[in-house]
Order: structure tokens, then C-alpha cells, then sequence
């Protein structure tokens, strides 16, 4: 009989006590089916849960929503109950141009009964502001509750540590630029490199069907200690390439060749552009057309020759020549 009411007495503590499970499997951890989202984009998050705690059914599952999410909305489960708590956000967030200063921090979705066998997934959209650090890992810690414990999955790594090495990790979602923001401010700058000099953006300018002469860009970096010279070129489709350059002649801006090659001072960078320096294919065979590519040889005094295949662009009169 005592022993049967001591029995009874434990049973009742442990039950009381919230427990922290241990995890059983590496593998096993509540993960995202996502690994990364742009900032300024509405991102669909599915929170994963692989199995219960120890054996027992999970009842409810909580994500604590970290700064920098913003329009949180969770997606109501069949079964379980839906609960979502607002606060107001550390930062002020601007959204089609209103101030948004508060929103969901937490969802809760109870009352289920996810068996430890079983997989589930709970779903929630939420909009990444471009406040978040890109590059960076974004941890989104969540709770597993069962009838007897927890199991709380939001360890977040120190600098540079493996998630894997933690026991239970918050899982993570990289944040990236937007394709927007990539566009507007990241030039996809190829460097070709020959000798001690890169080359960045050549290209041929476009030019009209009857057109006698092309012009080519290019940015040479010198990064040798001492200075080079672009002394001109071949292309099977132009009978010369000139290095040329545009001096004002009294009233009239003029364009002639530069004697002797154009110089690249060490550690220095020239840029051939419309207006200014540029190469010259001199009397055309074909015509320049926007999106082909054209073989083209570059003559250096010091870093020699190098074959380029040149895409041709149209260039706007004035503009710079971006390389998109
Ligand atoms: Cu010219």
C-alpha cells in the first residue's frame, strides 16, 4: 500500500515537473523546409517536426518570431488550435509606405496529438525586412511541447560554430539580397585577367546597319608596379583597332588615335567609355548587332596579347556603360 502511494507520489512529480527531453537522433531536429529567403519578400515557412519527446505525442508546437519578420500570419491546422500573440516590434518597419510598429511575435498551435511516429509540418508566411542582416543565418527558435515536457529548439550558434554541434539548435534560414537589390547595386563584374592587369566590362558598342566604324569599352586595372600601355589590337571584322581618344580641335570635339598606346600607370585604372577614351574598330566588314559576340584582340606593351570574345551592347549616347 506505502509503496504503491510512493509510486503514485513520483508519478505525480514528474508530471508536474516540466521535463527537458534528451534527443535521440542528430537527425532528428525541428527544421525548416526552406534554408533562405531575400529580404523585402513574403516567404512561406514550414516548420518540420520529425518526432515526439522520447516517445511521446507532441500537443503543441510554439515559434517565438524574431525581429526583423515582419506581416506574420500563421496557417490555421485541422485539429489544433490556433493562437498568436502581437507585440510591439524593437524597430519601426515601413511597408507600402505605412510606418509598421507591432505584429505577431508568437504562434502557438495546440490541442493536437502528433504522434511520435508520425511527421507533421506547421505552416506560417512572414515577410523578411531588409533590416535583417544578409549573409547572415536568421535563428527562429520553437518549442515542442508533449503531455510531459518540452523540447526547446533554440540553442543559436556563436560565430562561426557548427549548428550541428549543438544539441538542439533553433533552426536557421540564410538571408539573402533581394534580385532587386542585387540589380540595382551589384555589378556582375567578371575580371579577366592577363599579366598584372584585369580587365573588367569590354564590350562593342551597337552600331546602325551601314556604319563604317565601332567603338569598344573596357576597364583596364593595373595592379603590377609598373605602368603598361594598351597599344591597340586585331578583330576579323575591322581592318584596324585603335586606341583613340577625343581632343577638342578649336569648336569640334574630335577623336584620333593616341601615339604610342594608352597608358595604364601602376596600381592605377583607366576606363574607355562613350564620350571619352575608347577603342576604335576602324572600316566595319559586318555590322555590330546588340546580343552577338565578336572575337577581338587586345595588345599590351608589357602583359602582351589577349583574346577577348566580346559581347556587342547598346550603349546609350552619354550614358555609362553599365555592365548588367
Ligand atoms: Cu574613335
Amino acid at each position: 500500500m506505502t509503496n504503491l502511494m510512493f509510486k503514485l507520489t513520483a508519478a505525480a512529480l514528474i508530471s508536474a515537473l516540466p521535463t527537458t527531453f534528451l534527443t535521440t537522433s542528430a537527425h532528428a531536429h525541428a527544421t525548416f523546409d526552406v534554408k533562405e529567403a531575400e529580404v523585402n519578400s513574403y516567404q512561406r515557412l514550414a516548420i518540420r517536426i520529425g518526432h515526439g519527446c522520447d516517445g511521446q505525442s507532441t500537443e503543441k508546437v510554439r515559434v517565438a518570431i524574431p525581429e526583423g519578420l515582419i506581416s506574420v500570419k500563421p496557417m490555421p491546422k485541422p485539429g489544433w488550435q490556433l493562437e498568436t500573440t502581437t507585440d510591439d516590434y524593437a524597430s519601426e518597419y515601413q511597408l507600402h509606405g505605412r510606418a509598421i510598429t507591432s505584429g505577431v511575435t508568437k504562434i502557438t498551435w495546440s490541442g493536437g496529438d502528433l504522434k511520435d511516429a508520425h511527421y507533421d509540418e506547421f505552416i506560417f508566411r512572414a515577410r523578411f525586412t531588409d533590416q535583417l542582416t544578409k549573409g547572415k543565418k536568421l535563428f527562429i527558435p520553437i518549442v515542442q511541447y508533449c503531455a510531459s515536457g518540452e523540447l526547446s529548439w533554440s540553442e543559436i550558434p556563436a560565430e562561426g560554430q557548427d549548428p550541428h554541434d549543438l544539441k538542439r539548435p533553433a533552426p536557421g534560414i540564410m538571408i539573402k539580397a533581394s534580385a532587386d537589390t542585387h540589380h540595382k547595386h551589384t555589378k556582375t563584374m567578371d575580371v579577366i585577367k592577363v599579366g598584372n592587369l584585369e580587365i573588367t566590362s569590354p564590350i562593342i558598342r551597337a552600331t546602325p546597319p551601314n556604319a563604317k566604324v565601332a567603338a569598344g569599352y573596357l576597364t583596364i586595372k593595373n595592379t603590377g608596379s609598373e605602368a603598361d600601355r594598351l597599344i591597340g589590337g586585331t578583330a576579323s571584322f575591322a581592318e584596324k583597332v585603335e586606341v583613340h581618344e577625343m581632343k577638342m580641335d578649336g569648336e569640334i570635339m574630335r577623336m584620333r588615335e593616341i601615339e604610342g598606346g594608352l597608358e595604364i600607370p601602376a596600381g592605377g585604372e583607366v576606363t574607355l567609355e562613350t564620350g571619352g577614351l575608347h577603342i576604335m574598330f576602324m572600316k566595319l566588314k559586318e555590322h555590330m548587332k546588340e546580343g552577338e559576340t565578336h572575337k577581338v584582340t587586345y595588345q599590351f606593351e608589357k602583359a602582351g596579347s589577349i583574346e577577348l570574345k566580346l559581347p556587342v551592347k547598346k550603349v546609350e549616347r552619354g550614358g555609362h556603360n553599365h555592365n548588367h
